[in-house]
């Protein structure tokens, strides 16, 4: 396979209305991310995903966009966009676009236009529009992601329209050339601008069947999935795309598809099918649960490997991965996967960026994932801003249909408002990210957890993630390696090695507040350790072990590097240890 530069790189998202308000009216804008570039650059990072910019009401926080080539006016204009990308360019920063096409905003001016009705409308085809019933209602029981019916009844045209997200966010018909044409034409405007890619929301669901039966029913409302994701047509689609625009640019294209497995990952991001360059998947951070995907259950370390694994095997020589823990709809990392008590958040966090970041694939770093930021203690629903956890509360809460004591813990635990709160910048009010009154509340933790007091202390998280960084760009086998799992069985040890012309490295992280036993395979004795979080372990070469021997293999029984007894060959692991081992083979 051709190396590329996507492959190579490491990408920030920005969740720009959380990120940083440089006029003090609460939400965050582009200025505001113009003033921290060179802290992004410090930390070392090639790319930035933008999440969506664009004109927006803020339904769904600009993921419903109604003119797709203007800028919200929230976060500023045309001409801050071209500052942005002329400052980030100069620092050798990419910028991603959102690209959020399975749907616009009901603002948007095709949708004006398209409720207008049928006929020799020419927007009358833009959107799914269908007839009711007999009985007057909803052309099938399909439910919304946000709750709710999919469907919404138009009085100005007299039929329902398709939505799978909010009813401001009616679904295009990708069916219709003309849609393919506007969107063509607006990403090839961007293009021309100079981006560098597109994140593409929700790509998976473009493409929906032309018959629309019922679904099966989950909860209140009939399952659209089989009807509308990996659709009929949706490979057709992305092949134009990547044919008209994509392949003309320089560029580098993730899908958000949810849904996809290793199989179908590569159709969509292939080496030879010509779609698109990765997509992100979601089965490691999916643990449906009574509620749905209202859940506090975590997921059994074995499953969490299993499914890594399969992807790191299924994509491995046919298509590229993308790592992610985190992202503007997902909860706090450390706090899902880690611990994020005082006594391990550091360690836990730097431990789930050395397991992700070792893996083959692009990693993406959320916003706050750098400092180890945590959930948000949630006391009531009023805290809420996002629209999917407002509707969840009150449509399985406030019905009636569980009781508050039972769902609240389930939503406080992955309320996609755990990764929108404020970004920390240092211990002033909050947190820096605005002198004004945020758009939401900035997490209490702030004075303890903040980008100042991080930057320049060797023992943080963020300079953890610098040297993480600084470790892929020097070390080919991080990104090219061949991916092996060791203990598939182990709920508290989470190993791998990876192999690259005649390179090895070998990963191991505990998730565990215990301390625990590794057994270092023969064939990493003499290795130098890389990275580590541990305190009693040193990076640098494996002086002791003579070269000869495995690390940790000493006769004496004593673990090479804390002198704590263990087993002949094994090491002690402290509680959350991660520790990168690197050997050249003779
Ligand atoms: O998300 C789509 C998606 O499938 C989910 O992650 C979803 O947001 C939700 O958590 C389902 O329970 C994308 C965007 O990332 C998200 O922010 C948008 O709200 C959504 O599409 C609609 O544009
Ligand atoms: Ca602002």
């Amino acid at each position: 396979m051709k190396h590329s530069w996507w492959q190579e790189a490491i990408v920030y998202q920005i969740y720009p209305r959380s990120f940083m308000d440089s006029n003090n009216d609460g939400i965050g804008d582009l200025q505001g991310v113009i003033r921290r570039l060179d802290y992004l650059k410090e930390l070392g990072i090639d790319v930035i995903w933008m999440s969506p910019i664009y004109q927006s009401p803020n339904d769904d926080n600009g993921y419903d966009i109604s003119d797709y080539q203007a800028i919200m006016d929230e976060f500023g204009t045309m001409e801050d966009f071209d500052q942005l990308l002329r400052e980030a360019h100069s620092r050798g920063i990419r910028i991603v676009m959102d690209l959020v096409v399975n749907h616009t905003s009901d603002e948007h001016l095709w949708f004006v236009e398209s409720r207008k009705g049928g006929g020799d409308n020419p927007y009358g085809d833009y959107y799914i529009w269908r007839d009711p019933k007999e009985d007057g209602s909803e052309p099938n029981n399909w439910g919304s992601c946000f709750g709710g019916s999919a469907w919404q009844f138009d009085e100005e045209r007299g039929q329902y329209y398709l939505h799978l997200f909010s009813k401001k966010q009616p679904d295009l018909n990708w069916e219709n050339p003309r849609v393919r044409d506007a969107v063509f034409a607006m990403m090839t405007w961007w293009c021309e601008k100079g981006i560098d890619g597109f994140r593409m929301d929700v790509i998976s669901l473009i493409s929906k069947t032309r018959e629309m039966p019922d679904g099966v029913v989950r909860g209140l409302y009939g399952d659209y999935g089989p009807y509308c994701v990996h659709g009929p047509r949706v490979h057709e689609y992305l092949q134009e795309m990547n044919e008209r625009v994509l392949s003309r640019y320089d560029l580098m294209t993730v899908g958000e598809t949810p849904g996809v497995t290793p199989e179908d990952a590569c159709r969509y991001a292939g080496n030879d099918t010509h779609e698109l360059n990765m997509v992100f998947q979601f089965e490691h951070v999916d643990v449906p649960g009574k509620y749905g995907k209202w859940n506090d259950e975590k997921m059994p370390l074995t499953v969490l490997k299993g499914i890594l694994s399969r992807w790191q095997t299924g994509l491995y020589g046919k298509a590229w991965n993308s790592l992610f823990w985190d992202n503007h709809d997902q909860p706090r990392a450390v706090s899902r996967f880690g611990n994020d008590g005082a006594q391990y958040r550091v360690k836990s966090a730097k431990m789930l960026a050395t397991c992700l970041h070792m893996l083959q694939g692009t990693p993406y770093i959320y916003q706050g994932e750098e400092l180890g930021m945590t959930n948000y203690p949630f006391q009531s629903p009023a805290d809420f801003r996002d629209i999917e956890s407002i509707h969840a509360y009150k449509e399985w809460c406030e019905s009636g249909r569980v009781p508050h004591e039972a769902f609240w813990p389930c939503i406080v635990a992955v309320s996609r408002d755990n990764a929108r709160t404020p970004m920390q910048w240092d211990d002033t009010e909050h947190a820096g990210f605005t002198q004004g009154k945020p758009w939401i509340a900035v997490n209490p933790n702030y004075k303890e957890i903040n980008a100042r007091a991080q930057i320049g202390d060797p023992d943080s998280v963020f300079c953890y993630y610098q040297k993480l960084i600084a470790l892929r760009k020097q070390y080919p086998v991080i990104v090219y390696g061949d991916y092996q799992l060791l203990l598939p069985e182990s709920e508290e040890i989470f190993a791998y090695t990876r192999e690259y012309e005649g390179k090895r490295l070998l990963t191991v992280c505990s998730f565990t507040d215990k301390e625990a036993e590794f057994i270092v395979p023969e064939e990493f004795g003499g290795a130098e350790c890389l990275i580590t979080n541990a305190v009693g372990r040193k990076e640098g070469p494996d002086k002791e072990s003579s070269g000869k021997e495995a690390i940790g293999r000493e006769d004496s029984g004593k673990d090479a590097c804390s002198g704590r007894a263990c087993r002949k060959g094994g090491i002690r692991l402290e509680a959350y240890e991660a520790v990168v081992w690197y050997k050249e083979l003779a």
